[in-house]
């Protein structure tokens, strides 16, 4: 059999370990990177150097020399390839061949070069200069009939510096069009939590990990997606913390785990096992989950018990009678159905919960991507309030954001629906109108573009049409547009599916250099935990002709607005002017940012809750109520599945490192469909056979997904899972979470049509 064909082999080692070690050679070699790699992963998360460019978990306090992952040296590898898209690679390839390719053999063709422009005669991208380049972005811009005629997507590698200019460049151009990845992903956060506590984002740093005397994981993949979680984890358990991991899908990481810095366990082959309690929940069951342990404390506070905390409640918390009418209400036989656990575990998750003195819920994309996903998280809050567990050590709500700095270009401005406060703060800082109303997110720009409103599309970043749901509508809407614009660091399918005219512009990457004529200059990021570091790139950038993200920001504002009140010369040298004009923006949370960053650790941003204070409307903490046990439209078909859509241990979002999933035990495919095995006899399949998956959605469009390969997993009954992006196409447009935009692409309705006996 040679290497490179599909092959499915169950992992019954523990996670990290070895394997991890052995891949993180494996990619340095395969990018033919060793010594340039190592050297710039010794820099990578240490004071003075730069910071992941994978995740947003912070860094475990640099107890370590190396503060890296096996997925984090991945996403360097790729960034530091010795593999480079000429010139000369495009004269050879047009863009309908390109297409043909997979997305993997795009990312391994290395860094983006120069500046390139579409051409439509010999349908291949040719060499355009830089000032070429503004000036078509100029033009098309200034020749709209309405600013709201462009959307302006964000992804979230971006540094706060040139986000924050981004969303002053946009807004002064006249639009809250601001999609962004976040749509996409810890919205239901940033929009589900104000309500609640007053804030959108985690209240736990990471020292809360030492005091914490519970810790549950909801619908997030550690191992993975936060290798440097497993760190805490594993602290935690050898303390002998509880964890609670509650996951359709058993995740690897979150069983057993070997520490790859652990020189005792490395050498002994050991493993510390994480979960001491494993939910195998349903796909969207996790609401009567909650709802389940809430039951269980209500009941026995009803007894006369005294479980929650009643202090805390009565001083800081409003809504209490409400939300144990709506817990009461529910039913135990459905509460059961419909998270497919059983009561005595339920009951085993609410006796950790109640014995903890402070607890922890950290929750990922499991919780997020369904149609309540802000209902949901709403939930995660109200658990924390019955037993006060905000505001003090070891205590509060975790969300395990994605990008690195995605939550940091949420902080400084890129947001389609901008607060009346921050405006008026943006007119009195640099003398310009900005508008009002309300803009577009992610999927409101896809259908912008869809029926025409939209003409001009800007990615800072990201693989937006890859990412979206709905991927041949996407496709098609993207087509329809005057101008697309990429600014990236890799060729991805975002550049091959363009409007009439087309611009790709490569940047400096998080791990090189930026120098300008004032000097070494360094971007600042804020983790998961609020924590707002510096970033300072150790590498020559991969080409001469590559410019830094906050240069092309403030050049396509030089060309698109003659009249600025905006000094945007100033700024494209001198990166401590654009955070003195943070400061200005936000004087409460940024006030003497270019001083306070001089500290090598960075500083905390101040959230509130962690106080007890809640800056809510009302001044109190809110139990918000949402009735019923699910957290998706319910569907009459009883051939239905759901599908979760994730990511394998082999990819960072879009970008494919591999065609392996080695926990999960899948190599050279990504074409597969995990599913019960009672779920594959019942509908006749054989383990590995092919099949095609189709959505169930009523609104007449067919969307279908072919050659999937059926794998025996142990998945919950009703439950499949497959890979983001390769299942988009099944995920409808219009299938997502009102209060938050997010897609819910955990829990798509699907059917299998063919292959059944
Ligand atoms: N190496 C690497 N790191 C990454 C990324 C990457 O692609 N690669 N992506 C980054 C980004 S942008 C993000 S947002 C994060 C994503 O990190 P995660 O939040 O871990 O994202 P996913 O892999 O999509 O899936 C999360 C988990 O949800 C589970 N799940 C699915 N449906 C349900 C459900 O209904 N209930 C529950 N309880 N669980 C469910 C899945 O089985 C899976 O384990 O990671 C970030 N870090
Ligand atoms: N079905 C389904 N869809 C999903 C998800 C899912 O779980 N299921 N997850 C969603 C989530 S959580 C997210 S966050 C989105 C991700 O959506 P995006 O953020 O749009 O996608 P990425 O794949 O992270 O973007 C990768 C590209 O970013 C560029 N890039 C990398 N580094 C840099 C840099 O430093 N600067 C610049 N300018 N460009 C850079 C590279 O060219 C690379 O090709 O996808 C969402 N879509
Ligand atoms: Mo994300």
């Amino acid at each position: 059999m040679s290497d490179k064909e599909p092959r499915y082999q169950a992992y019954n080692h523990p996670a990290g370990g070895w394997g991890a070690a052995a891949a993180t050679a494996k990619v340095l070699m395969e990018q033919s990177v060793i010594t340039k790699g190592s050297r710039a992963l010794l820099a990578m998360n240490q004071p003075g150097g730069f910071k992941c460019p994978s995740c947003a978990y912070p860094d475990p306090e640099c107890k370590k020399t190396l503060e890296f992952c096996e997925n984090g040296a991945k996403a360097l590898a790729h960034e530091a390839t010795k593999f480079r898209v000429t010139r000369e690679f495009f004269q050879q390839h047009t863009v309908s061949e390109l297409m043909a390719q997979s997305d993997y053999w795009l990312e391994m063709q290395g860094r983006l070069t120069e500046p390139m422009r579409y051409d439509a005669a010999t349908d291949r991208y040719v060499p355009c200069s830089w000032d070429d380049a503004f000036a078509l972005i100029g033009d098309h811009l200034r020749a709209l009939d309405s600013p709201h005629e462009a959307e302006f997507y964000t992804s979230g590698r971006t540094p706060n510096e040139a986000a924050f200019l981004y969303s002053i460049f946009v807004r002064e151009f006249g639009t809250n069009n601001f999609p962004d990845c976040s749509n996409m992903c810890h919205e239901p956060t940033s929009r589900g939590l104000p309500p609640s506590i007053g804030v959108g984002k985690g209240t736990v740093v990471i020292e809360d990990f030492e005091h914490a005397e519970a810790i549950f994981i909801i619908g997030q993949n550690t191992g993975t997606n936060s290798p440097r979680m497993m760190t805490n984890l594993v602290e935690a358990r050898k303390r002998g913390v509880p964890i609670v991991a509650v996951n359709p899908m058993p995740e690897r990481a979150l069983i057993r785990f070997t520490e790859p810095q652990d020189v005792v366990q490395m050498a002994t082959f050991g493993s510390t096992p994480i979960a001491s309690e494993f939910v195998h929940i349903r796909i969207g069951g996790d609401l009567a989950l909650l709802k389940g342990i809430m039951k269980v404390m209500f009941e026995r506070e009803a007894l006369g018990e005294s479980v929650i905390d009643r202090d805390f409640i009565a001083e800081h918390t409003i809504g209490i009678d409400a939300l144990r009418d709506d817990v009461m209400s529910q039913d135990w036989a459905d509460i059961v159905a419909i998270s497919g656990i059983a009561e005595d575990q339920i009951r085993r998750c609410a006796e950790i919960y109640i014995r903890s003195r402070a607890t922890m819920i950290c929750y990922g994309m499991g919780v997020t991507q369904h149609q309540y996903g802000s209902r949901m998280v709403q939930q995660i809050a109200n658990l924390l309030l019955l037993r006060g567990n905000f505001g003090k050590p070891g205590a509060g709500i975790a969300p395990i954001r994605g990008h690195s700095n995605v939550q940091g270009d949420r902080t400084v401005g890129i947001d389609e629906k901008p607060s009346q406060l921050y405006l008026d703060r943006v007119r009195d800082v640099f003398g310009f109108e900005p508008p009002r109303e309300h803009g577009h997110h992610t999927v409101e720009s896809v259908e912008a573009m869809k029926n025409g409103a939209a003409k001009v599309f800007i990615g800072l970043g990201g693989n937006f049409v890859r990412a979206v749901p709905d991927t041949e509508q996407a496709y098609a809407a993207m087509r329809k547009l005057a101008l697309t614009v990429g600014i990236a660091t890799k060729l991805n399918r975002g550049h091959l599916v363009h409007g009439r005219d087309a611009l790709i512009l490569p940047v400096v990457a998080r791990s090189e250099q930026i120098h300008t004529k004032a000097g070494e200059q360094f971007v600042t990021i804020e983790d998961a935990m609020s924590n707002v570091t510096a970033s300072r790139g150790v590498l020559e950038p991969a080409a001469p002709d590559l410019l830094p993200e906050v240069e092309i920001v403030c050049r396509m504002a030089l060309a698109t607005l003659p009249a600025s009140k905006v000094d945007w010369a100033s700024y494209i040298d001198d990166y401590d002017a654009i955070r003195d004009k943070i400061a200005e923006v936000y004087p409460q949370i940024y006030e003497g940012f270019s001083e306070r960053i001089k500290d090598r650790k960075g500083f905390h941003l101040d959230i509130p809750p962690r106080r007890r204070v809640w800056p809510t409307s009302n001044g109190k903490a809110n139990f918000l109520v949402f009735e019923g046990l699910h957290v998706d439209a319910q569907v009459d078909d009883t051939a239905m599945l759901r599908l979760a859509t994730v990511r394998s241990h082999d990819q960072f979002n879009t970008t494919i490192y591999s065609n392996n999933d080695r926990y999960r035990g899948v190599y050279n495919d990504r074409m597969v469909l995990f599913m019960n095995v009672d779920d594959r006899k019942a509908r006749g399949l054989e383990p590995g056979q092919k099949i095609t998956l189709e959505t169930i959605a009523g609104d007449g469009i067919e969307r279908r997904v072919q050659d999937l390969t059926v794998l025996d997993y142990p998945m919950p009954r009703g439950a499949v899972a497959g890979y983001y992006p390769e299942l988009n196409p099944l995920l409808p447009l219009d299938y997502y979470d009102r209060i938050s935009g997010t897609p819910a692409a955990k829990s798509v309705p699907v059917r299998v049509v063919q292959g059944a006996a």
